[in-house]
């Protein structure tokens, strides 16, 4: 079993604390990852929190907007470094072999923001036995310097091409949630929860849950978004929260 799991920033950091790491939640998800990952290989991409987005909101970054500033290109990744290493540390202090991946090394958008990235090292450590951690990071952009790559788009860009299984999205609320605050059990058409979630039809993956639920239904896995509490729950092969399957997942 293949699994691509994805810690949002705001679970494992504080959020209004600049580069401040949440070590209860952070080491409550690594035990629970220790746990499981025994026969299951497993992909962790974490998102930028209190450490990325603060530095990214100072030097104007975004995923749409780039900047030349190599100043502020080395403030931002910088900072997503040292939330990465915090998070192979603690990782490695509850027995899982983890091992940092920078996106930012590797990967690169074209001019019409298309993204590639190199996915042969991922696969390849995950059949040597380690767990690779990727995080939300920059990536080189054509005609636009560097602009913002969030957590949301490396998941969509690894489960197919590390043939995952099961993608999990731990966010700090309970799955997607309905007009009423409900968490909906079970999505397989945007159309059906479009009004739920606003109606967006962006299509960056960054925008929101609107967002993210209709990249998660292109993905040929199911996706399962839930809070930190269900981490457990998913590892072990239950569904809590909300489960995403589109039509390729059948
Ligand atoms: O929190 C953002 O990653 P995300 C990474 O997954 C940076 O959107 C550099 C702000």
């Amino acid at each position: 079993m293949t699994v691509v799991l994805k810690l949002g920033g705001s679970v494992i950091t504080e959020k209004d604390e600049p580069e401040t790491v949440d070590r209860a939640a952070l080491s409550a998800a690594a035990a629970a990852i220790a746990d499981s990952a025994v026969g299951d290989d497993v992909v962790v991409v974490h998102g930028g929190g209190s450490f990325g987005h603060h530095h990214a909101a100072e030097h104007g970054v975004s995923t749409t907007e780039g900047t030349h500033d190599a100043g502020g290109v080395r403030a931002i990744h910088g900072a997503m470094c040292r939330l990465n290493a915090a998070v192979v540390d603690v990782l490695a202090d509850a027995g899982v072999p983890a091992v940092p991946v920078h996106p930012f090394s590797a990967a690169a958008r074209d001019a019409s923001g298309d993204l590639s990235l190199p996915t042969a090292q991922v696969r390849t450590l995950l059949d040597e036995g380690f767990v690779p951690v990727l995080h939300g990071d920059l990536v080189a952009h054509a005609d636009a310097g560097a602009t913002v790559l969030s957590g949301d788009e490396l998941v969509v860009e690894l489960a197919p091409a590390v043939a995952a299984d099961r993608v999990g999205v731990c966010s700090t609320v309970p799955g997607v949630l309905d007009e009423g605050g409900d968490v909906i059990d079970r999505i397989e058409t945007f159309e059906a929860v479009a009004s739920a979630l606003g109606g967006s039809d962006a299509t960056d993956v960054s925008g929101g849950m609107a967002g993210k639920v209709r990249a998660l239904l292109a993905l040929p896995a199911p996706a399962v978004v839930f809070g930190p509490d269900a981490l457990p729950a998913f590892l072990a092969g239950e569904s809590p929260g909300t489960t995403i399957a589109g039509d390729d997942t059948n």
